[in-house]
């Protein structure tokens, strides 16, 4: 086991890789930028490296000082956390050939997943289901134009490089296609470098549920059961829940398996997550996430199973230490994200934590890095905590949830506890009865 793990990241995301470190008896070298020389993810590191400006280009996105830092250290390892370098692969690969260990999946699924349109036709390849669309991408309008009548209208343009959601176009006939194809092309290019887009049949109103899984590179692959986050607002997930209230029992199986037969014969290594859209009884694959997401703590409450530690488990050469047979699916769990913005206007609302207290209690998870006296600082994602509950069933989860809302004090700051208390009230919230479309019409109607 390795003895030394560098964090490549910060906030409640190094602060969780931390922990998982702390339990297996690991040392951990905090990495962080001059902005965050007082952040918690530093101040609870065995070492620490200050790598660089605020900028994340020039800290927390700067492979060079993160591999010095590793070898000044002498970390065997390298946790990329999530966002910044976590699904870049070149930064994979120099991690490798700079002699230490990557935490997460080979450069080479990386990269395969990154591209959207390939990582659509292995999944196809695989025999999991995608949405019908052109086979790859389209140059002209007039290929559009065909791809678009076979697949038939309304058609989705999606870039190749991307995913997330950027630049994609919807086009309900072929006069907005001929509009819609030359603004997502250079979308695409501003966005991505890469001006390919290709097509898909717009599904209207899907759910977008994931199926979280671990794999050891060496053909075993299990999964920690579904997510459902279909609750968002510009590609940005606000709640999340597993599992998703709106699979039976059979269907939940079919999108199980599937996703795990296909991680198998891929030789996946490490956590990924495999994403779907679901509809009418149907589910698609759209893309697939090679790295730790930030709801894996629901998957970690119904399944028992830290995420985190198996990750790095993994990287050493270690086996799964579970089977499938040993993973028992088992009550509800949801996550709240808690951002530091206006519960009104998402505008960031960065600054000093007056006051802090967090919930507690029976069921009741917080992932943050926040403290009394924390200066939040306006360079980074504006997400500062995830309060998670988890209840024998949703009812129970709910019921907990609501309570440890109303418990939870972060003065100084706006943050977007608010929306989430008046989220738990609605009756379709209740019944579990949303799309992707349901939240931007909650948020478009009067307070
Ligand atoms: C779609 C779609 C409808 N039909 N594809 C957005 C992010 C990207 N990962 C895939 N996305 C979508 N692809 C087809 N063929 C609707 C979305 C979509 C979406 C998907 C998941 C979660 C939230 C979403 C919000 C808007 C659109």
């Amino acid at each position: 086991m390795f003895e030394k793990v560098l964090i490549a990241n910060r906030g409640e995301i190094a602060l969780r890789i931390h922990r998982a470190c702390q339990e297996m008896g690991i040392r951990t070298v905090a990495v962080h930028s001059t902005a965050d020389a007082r952040a918690m993810h530093v101040r609870l590191a065995d070492e620490t490296v200050c790598i660089g400006p605020p900028q994340a280009r020039d800290s927390y996105l700067n492979a060079a000082s993160i591999l010095s830092a590793a070898t000044i250290t002498g970390a065997d390892a390298i946790h990329p956390g999530l966002g910044f370098l976590a699904e870049n692969a070149d930064f994979a690969a120099a991690v490798e050939e700079t002699g230490f260990t990557f935490i997460g999946p080979s450069p080479e699924h990386i990269r395969l997943m990154g591209d959207k349109v390939r990582a659509k036709a292995e999944a196809q390849r695989l025999g999991i289901p995608v949405v019908p669309g052109s086979p790859e991408a389209v140059r002209g309008l007039p290929a559009a134009e065909r791809a678009a009548k076979e697949i038939g209208y309304p058609v989705l343009l999606k870039a190749s490089a991307g995913g997330g959601g950027r630049g994609m176009k919807l086009a309900r006939d072929a006069a907005e296609l001929a509009q819609m194809l030359p603004l997502a092309q250079i979308e695409a290019k501003a966005a991505f470098g890469d001006d390919s887009v290709y097509l898909e049949r717009y599904l209207d109103r899907p759910r977008h549920i994931e199926v979280q899984l671990l794999g050891d590179g060496r053909g075993e692959v299990i999964h920690l059961g579904e997510r459902d986050c279909s609750l968002q607002r510009s590609h940005q997930k606000l709640l999340e829940e597993a599992p998703s209230p709106a699979l039976d029992a059979a269907d939940r199986e079919r999108l199980l398996a599937t996703a795990v037969a296909a991680l198998k014969e891929l030789g996946y290594k490490s956590a990924g997550t495999m994403e779907f859209l679901y509809q009418d009884g149907e589910f698609y694959f759209i893309e697939m996430n090679t790295r730790l997401q930030v709801e894996h703590p629901i998957s970690e409450m119904i399944s028992g199973v830290d995420v985190v530690r198996e990750q790095i488990r993994i990287a050493a050469g270690e086996p799964l230490g579970y089977r499938q047979s040993d993973i028992v699916l088992r009550g509800h769990a949801i996550e709240c994200r808690i951002n530091a913005e206006s519960s009104e206007d998402f505008r960031p609302s960065p600054g000093r934590i007056s006051d802090y207290h967090a919930p507690g209690g029976l069921g009741v998870r917080v992932d943050s890095a926040l403290y009394q006296g924390y200066q939040v600082p306006p360079f980074y994602d504006s997400l500062v905590a995830k309060l998670i509950a988890y209840g024998a069933d949703r009812e129970e989860c709910v019921m907990r949830l609501r309570r440890a809302l109303a418990e939870y004090v972060v003065g100084g700051i706006e943050t977007t506890i608010p929306l989430h208390q008046r989220l738990v009230e609605e009756p379709d919230f209740r019944r579990g009865d949303y799309d992707i479309h349901w939240l931007e019409r909650f948020l478009a109607r009067p307070s």
